[in-house]
């Protein structure tokens, strides 16, 4: 088989992990979020393509869902006393990624090559592929006006509510190399289990990618279960921003695309969804519920 998944963060790399785990990583191609991207003391970080190479490395923070495990945080507590913003939370092994990266990025690699280079040092099976090499920064409207996504998410708590989303530069991305032959040549295309207005939109607002998807069979996993996420600010965000707070609103927002919506057993989803064990949370369970996940939908 082959299968393409769209996927932002812990839920996507949760995703990338099952069915890499139940297919063969050789199978899947994951289409990662960088509408999360920021520099942040001179580095640049992806957050959700990190999450999925943690994940995959067997890396992830599993408690925090983001970062590094046994991490020490000794160079950000010197960022501090030097004066330093730190609101983000940089983790000594987590920088070690970030200088990595950056130095090939100043070094005009494209975010492309950057990620299959770190992808094969920490011998992730799986091809994880920005959706665009181009800048694609996630802007979120709120009372106190337009904040950078991550400004929003972390440094404010996802405090304010939110009134509009805005792509910033996905107008003008282009699809990085590979993204639309990996999305052609799947048999299925999967939506991750993330949130679709932080992980999912700013994918298929690169110009290409949702025609690319539309053609193909698609599959979308519930990111709520009982109107309740596993992390994040989703609920809140469906119902600030005029939709329902469940897997029905979610799946009403992928209606134009979505061919087979996957909701949990006790979950009541939109009419015809398909009924299948999508908790993915703990490692060890990821290998079945990827097989059950394959056999609901191949
Ligand atoms: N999330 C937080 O809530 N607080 C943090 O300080 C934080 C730091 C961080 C560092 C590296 C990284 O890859 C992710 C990090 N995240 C942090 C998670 C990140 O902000 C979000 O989970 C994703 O962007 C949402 O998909």
């Amino acid at each position: 088989v082959s299968i393409a998944i769209l996927c932002g963060g812990l839920g996507g790399s949760r995703c990338v992990d099952a069915l890499a785990r139940a297919a063969g990583p050789e199978a899947i191609t994951a289409i990662g979020n960088v509408g999360d991207d920021l520099e942040f003391l001179g580095l640049h970080i992806s957050p959700d393509l990190d999450t999925v190479l943690y994940t995959l490395a067997g890396l992830l923070h599993e408690e925090r869902g983001w970062g590094v495990r046994d991490e020490t945080y000794n160079a950000l507590a010197l960022a501090k006393d030097l004066g330093a913003e730190t609101w983000f939370t940089l983790g000594d092994r987590d920088i070690g990624l970030h200088l990595v990266r950056t130095a090939w990025l100043r070094n005009g690699l494209p975010l492309s090559e950057a990620t299959r280079r770190l992808t094969e040092a920490l011998g992730v099976g799986v091809r994880l592929l920005p959706v665009t090499d181009d800048r694609l920064r996630t802007k979120i409207l709120t009372g106190e006006g337009e904040l950078d996504f991550q400004e929003w998410f972390v440094a404010r708590a996802h405090r304010e509510a939110v009134t509009g989303v805005r792509y910033e530069g996905a107008d003008e991305a282009v699809p990085a190399p590979g993204v639309l032959e990996a999305i052609d040549a799947a048999e299925l295309v999967v939506v991750a289990p993330s949130n679709p207005f932080v992980s999912i939109l700013p994918i298929l607002a690169v110009p290409g990618v949702f025609a690319a998807v539309a053609a193909k069979r698609v599959a979308a996993i519930s990111p709520l279960i009982g109107g309740k996420a596993f992390r994040g600010p989703l609920p809140e965000m469906l119902v600030s921003l005029g939709q329902d707070a469940s897997s029905a609103g979610v799946a009403e927002m992928y209606s134009d695309l979505v061919d087979v919506f996957l909701v949990a057993p006790d979950d009541a989803g939109p009419p015809g969804a398909v009924t299948c064990d999508i908790d993915m949370v703990a490692p060890e369970r990821r290998e079945e519920v990827g097989r059950k996940l394959l056999e609901a939908l191949l």
